[in-house]
């Protein structure tokens, strides 16, 4: 059994990529197991197979304690602590090959409060896992965004302490950009995408990548930090199923040392 856990930033395509993925992953003849990790979730775009939302539900969580969404949504993951060992149970005994954990949008609240890296750690204890960072395509378009979303990324690994397979995604609509000349082609093609995008494009070790307030030295420094974590982004759609051999086959060098025999 393999654990990819979901995470990036609201609106990233999680939850789309959840079930799209999932999808994928049956149509090769594994099977699938989804989670539902967000409280708060109004509508996923699957049918979960364990749900969150059944042992703490946060517009429950917003009456009963009189609280706001973000307040409701905090004191949700704070309780789903006391089920951790229940969701774990759900998990283990389906037996799955693969188990897709689709994260809250509110990335801070399970990322930076303590209680969300203890429960993740805890659900996935023993268990082979990875996550796959949802980049927004729209979030990588400028300069000052493609730094601070990749730092976003960075700031997760460090926090949940998982290996990570960065996937761009709405890579569709970069291929609309790509028709108006916005971009060169070959840029959907590479895995060194933001990298390029840092490099290049946004000039990486130009003067211009300093604010008045971070040195020039400390972004480059930044820059140089990314780039030593992170190979490149994997561009995919999660709308059209695209790319997602390439997360895949990176999932796979992650869990089995590059063997391909978990493909039936
Ligand atoms: N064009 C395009 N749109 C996408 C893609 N993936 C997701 N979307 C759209 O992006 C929006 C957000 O998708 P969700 O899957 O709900 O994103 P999420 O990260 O789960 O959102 P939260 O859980 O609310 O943070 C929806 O309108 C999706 O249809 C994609 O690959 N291409
Ligand atoms: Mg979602």
């Amino acid at each position: 059994m393999h654990v990819v856990v979901v995470a990036g930033p609201a609106g990233s395509g999680k939850s789309t990529f959840t079930k799209a993925f999932a999808d994928w992953i049956e149509e090769r003849g594994l099977s699938t197991w989804i989670v539902n990790f967000d409280p708060a979730a109004e509508y996923v775009p699957y049918t979960p197979n364990t749900d969150v939302r059944e042992y703490v539900k946060a517009s429950d969580i917003e009456v009963k304690y009189g609280l706001g969404p973000n307040g409701a949504l905090v004191t949700s993951i704070d309780l789903l602590v006391n089920h951790v060992y229940e969701i774990r149970a759900e998990i283990e005994d389906a037996g799955a090959d693969y188990v897709i954990v689709d994260l809250p949008g509110q990335l801070e609240v399970v990322a930076f409060r303590r209680t969300g890296p203890i429960l993740i750690k805890e659900l996935l204890r023993g268990l082979r896992a990875s996550m796959v960072f949802l980049v927004d395509y729209w979030l990588t378009t400028d300069r000052d965004s493609a730094l601070s979303i990749l730092l976003l990324a960075m700031s997760a690994q460090y926090r949940f302490g998982l290996p990570q397979v960065l996937a761009l995604n709405k890579a569709d609509i970069a291929a609309e950009a790509i028709k108006e000349g916005f971009f060169d082609e070959e840029i959907l093609k590479e895995k060194s995408f933001a990298m390029k995008l840092l490099d290049e494009r946004f000039a990486c070790t130009s003067k211009e990548i300093a604010t008045p307030y971070t040195p020039l030295e400390v972004t480059q420094s930044l820059c140089e930090a990314i780039k030593a974590t992170y190979e490149g982004i994997t561009p995919i759609s999660s709308k059209l199923g695209i790319g997602f051999d390439n997360v895949f086959a990176e999932l796979q060098r992650i869990f089995v040392g590059g063997e391909d025999y978990e493909v039936r």
